[in-house]
């Protein structure tokens, strides 16, 4: 809407300078009317990722009123502040941006500030800037769904008189000081010292990709097959753990085999869920986009919103999920 704006201004300017032509066609009036947003994201690095552009990109649309610039910042931080910077120079109206990691955005979010243009954190926390540096937040509650994670598993293991024997997890992490790393960490770490006969035999990064996760399972195999679970923290990582194990011999299956645990519930990801070889998927919701259509409607009214918002978000697991549930998803 600004920058229309100052495409109107600049063309008058030209205009009373005596120097546009004639043929020049006037500003389209819907143009101006539209909400320009800049975006930030992340990068493509899951199937979660691709389904949450497609989501803000479907919500965010001209038909919507919305004239979005989308950014892709292929997993890089400073990628991610240089394009918060040049949509402070194009003078957008909102700025959405789901944050690689929790830190480091204190200064750019001051310039935002300064500029008058108000930020939507999306997906991902960000930590230690003042609260007042960003309008909302819209995303999920990472710690909450490592501890559904962990008490699955405690109960599965109770049910099968296993509670009690010793247990040896591989732990893949994502993006070492995202949000969905630090949570979903987080929940496993303490479940592993409330149960000692729980142990971490590894801990490795897998960057939430199957491709880096195929590496670094194999790397693990080298060194041990003696494995009860291997906790992923999204869908990618774990069929790239499946890969390599399967390629090693070992079955992935909660009964008789390895227990391999999962986020995010994508399709792809259920599939397996269905297929016995992930245990259990927690689910995490990518489709942000009409929470952030929702948070902007309203600032455009002048209305209050809500400061924080957490997505309601399920599970599925092996013994549960059927091909209906899969089928009538969206992603
Ligand atoms: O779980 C993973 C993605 O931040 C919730 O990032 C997101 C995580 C998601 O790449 O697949």
């Amino acid at each position: 809407m600004k920058r229309s704006f100052v495409a109107a201004a600049l063309c008058l300017a030209v205009l009373l300078s005596g120097c546009v032509r004639q043929e020049a066609p006037a500003p389209d009036a819907s143009e101006d009317d539209l909400i320009v947003v800049g975006f930030s994201q992340v990068g493509a690095e899951s199937e979660w990722r691709v389904a949450n552009t497609e989501s803000m990109k479907t919500a965010l649309s001209e038909k919507n009123g919305y004239e979005l610039i989308f950014d892709d910042a292929r997993n890089m931080q400073e990628n991610q502040i240089r394009a918060i910077r040049t949509f402070i120079q194009q003078d957008v109206d909102y700025i959405v941006l789901s944050p690689r990691v929790e830190t480091g955005w204190d200064s750019i979010l001051q310039e935002a500030g300064e500029a008058g243009i108000p930020v939507i954190v999306t997906d991902r926390y960000i930590k230690e800037v003042d609260r007042n540096l960003y309008a909302a937040f819209i995303g999920s509650d990472f710690r909450g769904e490592g501890d559904k994670a962990a008490v699955w598993l405690e109960e599965f293991l109770e049910d099968q008189g296993r509670a009690e024997e010793p247990l040896r997890i591989v732990h893949i992490q994502g993006t070492i000081g995202s949000s969905a790393q630090i949570g979903r960490t987080a929940a496993l770490e303490q479940a592993i010292s409330r149960n000692p006969n729980w142990e971490m035999v590894a801990q490795e990064c897998g960057d939430f990709t199957r491709a880096k996760t195929y590496e670094v399972m194999g790397a693990i195999l080298q060194q041990t097959h003696d494995i009860d679970v291997v906790y992923c923290e999204n869908d990618g990582e774990a069929l790239g753990a499946i890969d390599a194990m399967e390629e090693a011999g070992l079955v992935c299956n909660a009964k008789d085999g390895v227990i391999v645990i999962s986020f995010d519930a994508t399709k792809l990801g259920l599939e397996y869920c269905l297929d016995g070889k992930i245990a259990l998927n927690v689910e995490c919701n990518p489709l942000q986009g009409p929470y952030v259509n929702e948070v902007i409607q309203q600032l455009q009214r002048g209305e209050r919103i809500e400061r924080e918002t957490y997505i309601d978000e399920t599970m599925f697991d092996c013994f549960t999920i059927t091909r209906e549930m899969i089928d009538g998803r969206d992603y």
